[in-house]
């Protein structure tokens, strides 16, 4: 079948409000410290080469900081606190509990004078706490306080000119830091002093355990656990942060609106510069659309910029400048202190930071490119932290070793491009980037050969190393073959780190199918990727569009549609072309234009094919084509008169493509939006994708006169009902508003987002073109050339690749798991193909015979073929009875679905199989 609705897509552009850029404010105040973490790979540990802090220039007249605090409170606990007043002063520290119907409830408090004014002072506070809060609830201990946090506050109070102080309402700069208080229940025991009586220590026993205890939440976050790989183009991962369960948490996160206290701490890997102005890293989007804090940028001299919304809404920007490099990890450290500490120096305003409020984008965005390589971990701290903890130090972690291995994959390949250099200057031949593009592919085919010696696969270590040096020079093919072949356990061992190297090596070189493979292995969660939906949105989102032939290779059917220029069919077709058969004409110019069905692209004869089709003035499909190919001058010169009366006619003859395409006419040609409107209803009304998607982009635009306001919730309706179409474009923009939430009244959905945007990545004409390779391939007896390409493509969770992998695996005899591995994946998607579910039934049935675990073999057999049978294929059912007639217990999960139950006697049940069979057939 000819994909029609992507030979002549008619999509406005939509126009995005220019609103969405902030403006930036030449403000250059820092409130917010850098640290840069820079060659910890090579050192072992993290070493802190350059701190660019605090530009303040001038002592501030009075400053209060806490150099350092424990993220825990406990007993015996060091406070520093660095001070500086203008006069003479006085310090306190104090610590406040919150518990159940009593808030601040203050558990320690000290003071001390200051009368040498202008001079940064350090106070060392031990903090020493009452039992209540330090041991279990046990019988001499029984007014125990449970509180799940505690914050401990410092200030200043200037001496009254008596020497008296004021209150702490009155102190002249305030801070603080929530501390994390020991569970109850994890809480030593008090040493007894005493004996209590062995009735009352009964008694004891048997009612102490009645607390009740809530779940607990972190203010620690994660934001990304997994590495990420961000291309530099416009997407990115999105992260939304609900309210804290905990009322106290909650309570203390509302107070911190205007004065927060927050950490973020970034890893990245730079591979370019900043392209553009900026490239995000961070950011935040508010409810608005608007960017609120933080965000956080690189410029395009290698610097980076952080920003941060005050609370009068205005933004501020700070310019760090130390240049961060390239090829290395390095970590971020984004501090936002109540900023009541430089108010008066600097700062008329707090600093505005509500988490809830919209979502955090890594990376870029909609309107962003982001950076060019890779994110590691990033961590967030919702109420600050005073010292991000060194990752790097735990070198076991395997999130750690895969950042290493990437840096190792990155630095060989700078040498192996170096050497390459030298070897082609001794000879004198320049390495222009034509010759790359040969190089990279000359090597690939080269490993690929290696794969197959003989009739097998076989992967050497010369395979790899092929491989990799195409992969360095920029083949990404190579990087998701090499992933591939560590992930998979097909003539080489697994090796999962190593995969994820390749897989992200492919995905920051914006290779489609390397993005696809990323996002597909994200949403199942298999291959050691972390589940993460919102990653394979990322992945997705990036991923391209457009068309693809299914045909699978079991289907004989399918495989003799496949033509070639040499083929009878070809000919044939031609021939009949030429003695004015329309359908073959047709055919013959969508063939050619598209370069489809294993004919190779000819836009010149496809166009004169079109025109002769749709001259007979008989077919409006055919007419409706040519008229575009005349409106938009594609392979032909552009004639608007004629188009339109092309089109006119055609949807005077009931094309409903040419009442779209009648719409965008008068809209983009004629400026005549309100007939385009019209237009574009009709076309709808009668099913058109293209128009409703089109009415979308007006009630984006404004642009209709009858409805003037712009309204991106009507808008995003209409593409979700045009998504439903298979629409393309539609899918993208509904896909988008879904993973972000970010619309009034429609909740964040990252599934629904990535299901959507999975189908249209596969109508990507480039996955159709290499399915096509294989299929060729194929024909052509190279079953192992088909295979790679198979393999390839359903490792980016392609079905029909899958089946079509996992059948060639078990056609060339090949291991055991390659073909399980693909049947396996092709049933793991959201609509998996009916012969795969039985073949996959087949497969847990006949190992239940040799295995031990027979019984729940045959339950996973029982339940593929039910699925099988659901999605109508009447060799499930068929599989379904003989299981039961052989005295196998049929799941009531299946049987509900026939109607049957378990009382139902095994004859009534086979009957009611065999005749939902019969219907199905
Ligand atoms: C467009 O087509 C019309 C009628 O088919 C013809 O008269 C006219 O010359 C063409 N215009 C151009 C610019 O080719
Ligand atoms: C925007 O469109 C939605 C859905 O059609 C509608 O419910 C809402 O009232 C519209 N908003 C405005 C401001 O017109
Ligand atoms: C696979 O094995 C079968 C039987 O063992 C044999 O008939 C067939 O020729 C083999 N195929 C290949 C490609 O080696
Ligand atoms: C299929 O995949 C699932 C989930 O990844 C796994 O648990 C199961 O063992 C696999 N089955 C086979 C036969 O490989
Ligand atoms: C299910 O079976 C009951 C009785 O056996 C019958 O009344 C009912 O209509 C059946 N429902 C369907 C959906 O076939
Ligand atoms: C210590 C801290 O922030 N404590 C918060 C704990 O919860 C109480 C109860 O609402 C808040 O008032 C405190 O500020
Ligand atoms: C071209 C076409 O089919 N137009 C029809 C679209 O639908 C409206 C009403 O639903 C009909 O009146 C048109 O004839």
């Amino acid at each position: 079948m000819i994909c029609q609705h992507c030979v002549h897509n008619l999509f406005l552009c939509s126009h995005w409000p220019k609103q969405h850029l902030m403006h930036i404010s030449p403000a250059c105040f820092c409130f917010i410290f850098t640290s840069f973490y820079l060659n910890f790979l090579t050192q072992g540990q993290c070493m802190l080469q350059a701190i660019s802090s605090q530009s303040g220039e001038s002592l501030p007249e009075n400053f209060i900081r806490f150099d350092s605090a424990p993220a825990k409170l406990v007993d015996g606990s060091v406070v520093r606190v660095r001070y500086l007043c203008s006069r003479p002063c006085q310090l306190a520290v104090e610590v406040a509990v919150s518990i159940l119907g009593k808030t601040d409830l203050v558990v320690f408090r000290r003071k001390w004078i200051n009368s040498t004014p202008r001079v940064y002072r350090i106070h060392q506070v031990l903090l020493r706490l009452p039992p209540s809060i330090l041991y279990q609830h046990d019988f001499f201990n029984r007014n125990v306080l449970e509180a799940k946090n505690a914050t401990v506050r410092a200030w200043l109070n200037h001496l009254k000119d008596g020497g008296e102080p004021g209150t702490s309402r009155g102190s002249i700069l305030r801070i603080h830091k929530v501390l994390w208080v020991t569970a109850l229940l994890e809480r030593p025991n008090k040493p007894p002093t005493e004996c209590p009586s062995w009735s009352a220590q009964l008694m004891w026993q048997m009612t102490r355990n009645r607390i009740h205890q809530c779940p607990d939440e972190s203010d620690i976050i994660d934001m990304l656990k997994f590495p990420l790989a961000s291309t530099g183009e416009h997407f990115g991962v999105v992260r939304r942060f609900q309210p804290f369960i905990d009322g106290a948490l909650e309570s203390a996160r509302l107070h911190a609106v205007t004065q927060p206290s927050v950490t973020l701490s970034v890893w990245i890997y730079l591979l370019k510069w900043c392209h553009k102005k900026y490239c995000g890293i961070i950011h935040h989007v508010d409810r608005n659309i608007l960017y609120s804090s933080v965000l956080m940028q690189l410029t395009d001299t290698g610097g980076s910029q952080q920003l941060a919304r005050v609370t009068t809404g205005e933004d501020e920007a700070f310019r760090a400048s130390v240049v961060l490099p390239l090829w290395k990890w390095v970590r971020l450290d984004c501090y936002i202190r109540d900023s009541k500490v430089w108010k008066l120096s600097i700062f008329r305003n707090s600093i505005h930071y509500d988490d809830t409020d919209g979502y955090f984008g890594i990376g870029g965005n909609k309107y962003l490119s982001g950076i060019h390589g890779y994110f590691g971990p990033i961590k967030y701290y919702r109420f600050g932290t005073d010292e991000v903890k060194c990752l790097l130090s735990n070198h076991k972690s395997k999130i750690v070793s895969t950042l290493q291995e990437l840096d190792r994959a990155h630095q060989e390949c700078q040498e192996i491009k170096a050497l390459t250099k030298a070897f082609l200057q001794e000879l004198s031949l320049p390495l222009g980037s034509v010759g790359i593009k040969h190089l990279r592919t000359v090597l690939f085919d080269e490993a690929v050969g290696t794969m197959f010696p003989v009739a097998q696969i076989k992967i050497t270590s010369k395979s790899t190393d092929l491989l990799q040096v195409s992969s360095c020079f920029g083949n990404h093919k190579a990087s998701l073959l090499l992933a591939s072949i560590y992930f998979s356990n097909l003539g080489h061992s697994v090796n999962q780190q190593q995969g994820h190297v390749y897989s992200l090596i492919g995905a920051t070189g914006d290779n489609r199918f390397a993005l696809m493979h990323a996002g597909y292995k994200h949403s199942q969660g298999t291959d050691g990727f972390l589940k993460d939906l919102d990653m394979a949105y990322s992945y997705y989102s990036n991923a391209g569009q457009c068309t693809l032939e299914h045909i699978y290779l079991s289907n004989p059917d399918d495989l003799s549609s496949l033509t070639h220029e040499t083929s009878d069919v070809f000919q044939y077709l031609k021939l009949r072309a030429e003695r004015g058969d329309l359908k073959s004409q047709k055919r013959l110019g969508t063939m050619l234009y598209w370069g489809q069905k294993g004919v190779s692209k000819d836009t010149a004869s496809a166009v004169k094919w079109f025109e002769r089709s749709a001259m007979q003035m008989r077919d409006p499909s055919a007419m409706y084509d040519y008229a575009i190919l005349l409106l938009k001058g594609q392979g032909v010169k552009r004639n608007y008169t004629r188009g339109f009366r092309l089109l006119n006619k055609a949807a005077e003859m009931g094309s409903i493509n040419a009442l779209n395409g009648l719409g965008w006419y008068h809209g983009i040609v004629l400026n005549d939006h309100k007939n385009a409107v019209k237009y574009f209803e009709q076309a709808a009304l009668n099913g058109s994708g293209d128009a409703v998607f089109n009415l979308g982009v007006y009630h984006l635009n404004g642009k209709n006169p009858q409805n003037p306001l712009k309204n991106e919730t009507a808008a995003f309706w209409q593409f979700l009902s045009a998504s439903r179409f298979g629409h393309v474009g539609a899918s993208v923009e509904a896909s988008w508003y879904l993973s972000t939430g970010s619309l009034e009244g429609v909740s964040q959905d990252a599934e629904r987002a990535v299901i959507m945007l999975k189908k249209v990545c596969e109508q990507n004409g480039h996955l159709g073109f290499m399915i096509r390779e294989a299929l060729q391939a194929y024909l052509k007896g190279s079953r192992q050339e088909a295979l790679v390409n198979y393999i390839l493509a359903a490792e980016t969770g392609l079905g029909l690749a899958q089946s079509n992998a996992a059948h060639l695996c078990e056609e060339l005899n090949l291991s055991y798991d390659c073909q399980w591995r693909y049947h396996n994946y092709s049933i793991l998607g959201y609509d998996p193909h009916p012969s795969a579910l039985l073949k996959m039934g087949d497969h847990y049935y006949y190992s239940s015979s040799t295995q031990e675990n027979s019984l729940s073999l045959v339950g996973q057999a029982v339940s593929m073929y039910g699925r099988a049978a659901l999605a109508g294929s009447p060799q499930g059912i068929y599989n379904l009875v003989v299981l039961a007639q052989r005295g196998h217990v049929l799941p009531l999960s299946v049987l509900s679905l026939f109607n049957v139950t378990r009382d139902d006697d095994v004859d009534i049940v086979v009957e009611k199989l065999l005749r939902r069979c019969h219907s199905n057939s």
